[in-house]
């Protein structure tokens, strides 16, 4: 196999990032970006402990099995996952919705502090989750469904990104052409951004908690929902839900 490691370019001047980034399809670190959020500043523990209070998000174990635990306990784990021992291995909690929020106020509530500190211009459909774990807790190689671009807001701790173009037809990990692959080192306050259909893989260095957001056109959402429609996947259901909500906030933010 042979693989090239290149550093991703980062830059600390958000112009620089629509004009030679966005616009051009092209990763990339904005280093400070997320020092801008409510939530850097105002997510504490004590504020999740409140805000969520009574959440029971679903989380991902080490050994492939989902759960769901109560949030409270999920905060005093991140601050110490050495103290607590799990048969399944170390806890991930990953894609846990906060936009859409499916009308729970708790999330509303945080999401108001999440939203993408780089928006310039119309408006996007979008959806926002958070990603929180121990060190060690990764994700594996993917793409992000329906071709959105993605962006991560890192609030607390340290990951290792690796990317790779879109332009392979299998994942990177059974790749055994040439390929590029871009790594990225992100520190609390940093924002990795990937244009539609990279490939990317992450591990989590330290405990870290994470904002990730997908967007798109309101036009490719509702492409997105007629295909959901016709699908035959598993997750047909939650993806017509979810679109369709997706698709409700297009009256609530056009001017
Ligand atoms: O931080 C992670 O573990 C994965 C994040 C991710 O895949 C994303 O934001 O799309
Ligand atoms: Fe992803």
């Amino acid at each position: 196999m042979t693989t090239h490691n290149t550093k991703l370019a980062c830059i600390a001047d958000q112009d620089e990032f629509y004009e030679d980034f966005f616009m051009k399809g092209r990763p990339v670190v904005v280093a400070g970006a997320a020092r801008r959020m409510g939530a850097f500043s105002r997510w504490t523990d004590m504020h999740l402990r409140t805000t969520l209070a009574g959440l029971r998000p679903m989380v991902r174990f080490e050994d492939g099995r989902l759960g769901r635990i109560p949030v409270e306990s999920f905060i005093d784990y991140l601050a110490a996952p050495d103290m607590f021992s799990s048969s399944h291995g170390s806890i991930y909690l990953t894609d846990f919705y906060i936009k859409p929020s499916f009308g729970d106020s708790r999330c509303e509530t945080l999401a108001a502090d999440a939203t993408f500190p780089l928006r310039r211009g119309g408006p996007f459909a979008e959806w926002i989750s958070l990603y929180a774990g121990p060190a060690g807790t990764s994700t594996a190689w993917h793409q992000d469904i329906f071709s959105t671009h993605t962006w991560l807001a890192q609030l607390r701790g340290e990951k290792i990104w690796r990317l790779c173009a879109p332009d392979i037809d299998v994942s990177p990990s059974e790749v055994v052409a040439d390929c590029e692959i871009y790594e990225a080192f992100l520190t609390a306050g940093d924002l990795i951004y990937l244009p539609p259909d990279w490939w990317h893989q992450v591990q989590n260095q330290t405990s870290t908690l994470a904002i990730s957001g997908n967007f798109c056109c309101f036009a490719d959402a509702e492409a997105a929902l007629a295909e959901a429609r016709f699908s035959d996947s598993p997750r047909r259901d939650v993806w017509i839900r979810t679109w369709t909500e997706i698709l409700a906030q297009k009256s609530g933010s056009m001017p």
